[in-house]
């Protein structure tokens, strides 16, 4: 069975752009429960903790730089077999990939600034929200 939890940021672009409430519209539209949330901004070692498992990519360097920028939403969301909805929902890496109608189509700039992040497995989106919340933040 899968799992029912996922973990999302609008990242620093979004949140520049002015996005957030955009976003957060098509996300509860599209059947997701938002059960942990907040404004934050990440340091240089959340996240390279965060993405450690990119730190050999050559576009590592420039991915922190984005990163911590500037403050980014923090999300749990639940929804049945949500990790794969939700990255349906967000669209292709590269948003030159992504299907119409997707978030990152509709508010990504490139593959370097895609506006959100979503979790690829029930088991990252266990770790990636404990990283960003305590126990008693998650509803
Ligand atoms: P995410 O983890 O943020 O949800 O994105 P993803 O799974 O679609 O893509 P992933 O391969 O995990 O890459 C993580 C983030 O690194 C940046 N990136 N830049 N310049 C590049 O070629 C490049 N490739 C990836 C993006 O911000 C991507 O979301
Ligand atoms: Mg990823």
């Amino acid at each position: 069975m899968s799992g029912h939890k996922t973990f999302t940021m609008l990242k620093p672009d979004a949140v520049e752009k002015g996005h957030i409430g955009a976003i957060l519209n098509q996300i509860t539209a599209s059947g997701f429960k938002i059960t942990a949330m907040k404004l934050t901004q990440m340091t240089t070692a959340d996240a390279e903790t965060f993405y450690a498992i990119h730190k050999e990519r050559p576009f590592f360097g420039e991915l922190v730089e984005y990163m911590t920028r500037g403050p980014i939403v923090a999300a749990v969301l639940e929804k049945e077999n949500a990790v794969e909805d939700f990255r349906t929902l967000i669209g292709a890496t590269n948003p030159e990939d992504a299907a119409e109608g997707t978030i990152r189509k509709k508010y990504a700039a490139s593959i370097g600034e895609n506006a959100v992040h979503g979790s690829d497995s029930d088991e990252n989106a266990e770790i990636e929200a404990a990283f960003h919340f305590a126990g008693r933040e998650m509803f």
